[in-house]
């Protein structure tokens, strides 16, 4: 039997070991039962469905919408593969009970996933999964099963979710300033969801655009659908050739964004949180503090102090951004894998708001990203970050954690100065440097993060984590 847990972002499952059609329907019931237990379900019975491009997708969501039909609710499918973001956007727009989203993400071509999300459009949070889960092992206990329809051919009212999240998007970037500069942009699609999102919205404001990758392959290449540096790496060629002035692109969901800029380097996501909270502050003196997670970069931090804006430090998973950014206002809220959201927007990470922010940054003030970093860090010193990701074989991974748990004294040559466990274990050091670990919550990897104050200083701390790591 698969115990069926909500991770660092969903469910997620290799397709038809654990994420099985049963499995599927099983999962649903329990959320279903969740919409249940709350007082809205009076007012609205409306259940937002969608799903990625991934191999059974379409067919998933029809399995969910059945059991949600069964349960009295009322289940409305967005039509064709769907960003996270429009989803999330159409349970606000529609103003549903929530949403269910087929998608493993950035995960390899085996896996899908499962996202649910609360009426606010935001990720559910753990007090709400908790809940969830006990619903699935209790019906998994009764032997609860469901007759479903032949797979495929159960029929869901669909809807378009393009206009209105296309009209939230006019609202939030300023398209004019899009249209002036008439940017030659390279699109990175990677297979995903953000076909005719992110590359229609450009060709809209006249941007003259190359695709890359934006034919349908539930295989993505061989790939995982990421835009790291290694996902970016044909459109970094592709600018650093002059053939365009900057590089856009999303996972597979798009709710994650990659930018290469215009001499062909991809920039870290952790530099781009930076620029877009500089972008937004100075230039469109917008109020409010802004959120990171613990192993994002401090040069968030450093921009903040310099504009007078208030941090918050969160876990990691945007589930924890969007409830602060629910509760208060937020310029911006980050995480160093690529997620991003605004004020006034879903509190939701959006690659696809994200790059056409930094297109607009770009528009602004006609320079290249680089060239604003390297303005901002004359003033706030340089932030070199990494992220190294380790495979350690499940038998050893306990024995590992518990041995960065417990409180290092110093990591190499490098005396702790403070220990904080918000998520996983981070380990400040002298110098306003630091590194930190934790389990993934959507792989089967420990993940180090890594910060210096120089591209040697980075090179001499990956060494002893690597060391610490293999010890
Ligand atoms: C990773 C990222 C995290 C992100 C999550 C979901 O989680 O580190 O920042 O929110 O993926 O992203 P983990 O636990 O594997 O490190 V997505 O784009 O896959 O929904
Ligand atoms: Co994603």
């Amino acid at each position: 039997m698969t115990t069926i847990k909500f991770g660092t972002s969903g469910w997620r499952g290799i397709i038809a070991q654990d994420f099985s059609f049963n499995n599927v329907r099983l999962a649903t019931q329990g959320i279903a039962e969740y919409l249940h237990s709350k007082p809205e379900t009076q007012d609205s019975k409306q259940v937002i469905l969608g799903h990625d491009t991934r191999f059974l997708g379409r067919e998933f969501s029809l399995a969910a919408a059945e059991v949600l039909a069964a349960n009295g609710l009322a289940p409305l499918l967005c039509q064709g593969n769907t960003p996270t973001p429009v989803i999330a956007h159409t349970i606000r727009a529609r103003k549903a009970l929530g949403g269910i989203n087929m998608t493993a993400s950035h995960n390899p071509a085996e896996y899908q996933g499962l996202k649910f999300s609360t009426s606010n459009g935001a990720p559910a949070t753990p007090d709400v999964t908790k809940q969830i889960e006990a619903n699935i092992a209790r019906l998994q206990s009764e032997n609860w099963s469901f007759k479903g329809a032949v797979i495929g051919t159960y029929e869901c009212k669909t809807i378009d979710p393009k206009p209105d999240y296309f009209k939230q998007l006019r609202k939030l970037i300023d398209f004019n300033a899009l249209k002036k500069a008439k940017l030659k942009v390279a699109v990175e699609l990677m297979w995903g969801t953000g076909r005719g999102y992110l590359d229609t919205l450009l060709e809209d404001v006249g941007a003259k655009i190359t695709r890359f990758h934006d034919e349908l392959n539930p295989l993505f290449g061989g790939h995982h659908p990421e835009p790291n540096a290694e996902g970016m790496a044909e459109v970094s060629k592709f600018v650093r050739s002059g053939k365009a002035q900057i590089g856009l692109g999303l996972d597979g969901d798009a709710d994650r964004f990659g930018i290469v800029d215009k001499d062909g380097t991809w920039l870290t996501p952790n530099q781009v949180l930076a620029l877009a909270l500089y972008h937004l502050k100075k230039n469109r003196r917008w109020t409010g503090a802004v959120v990171r997670t613990v192993p994002t970069s401090h040069q968030v931090d450093a921009v903040a102090h310099l504009l007078d804006v208030k941090v918050y430090e969160t876990p990691v998973g945007f589930k924890y951004i969007g409830a602060l950014m629910e509760s208060g206002p937020i310029i911006v809220g980050g995480e160093e894998s690529g997620g991003l959201s605004v004020k006034g927007h879903v509190p939701e990470k959006d690659g696809i708001l994200a790059c056409l922010l930094m297109a607009e940054l770009v528009a602004t003030e006609k320079k290249s990203l680089g060239r604003i970093l390297k303005d901002l860090e004359k003033q706030t010193g340089e932030f070199h970050t990494d992220r190294i990701n380790v495979s350690v074989p499940p038998e050893k991974k306990e024995a590992l954690l518990t041995k960065l748990g417990s409180g290092l004294d110093q990591i190499g040559p490098y005396k702790v100065e403070k220990f904080i466990t918000t998520d996983g274990f981070k380990f400040l050091l002298p110098n306003n440097e630091w590194v930190a670990f934790r389990a993934s919550g959507t792989e089967p990897l420990i993940r180090c993060y890594i910060e210096a104050k120089s591209a040697a200083g980075l090179k001499k701390l990956r060494e002893a984590c690597k060391k610490l790591l293999a010890s």
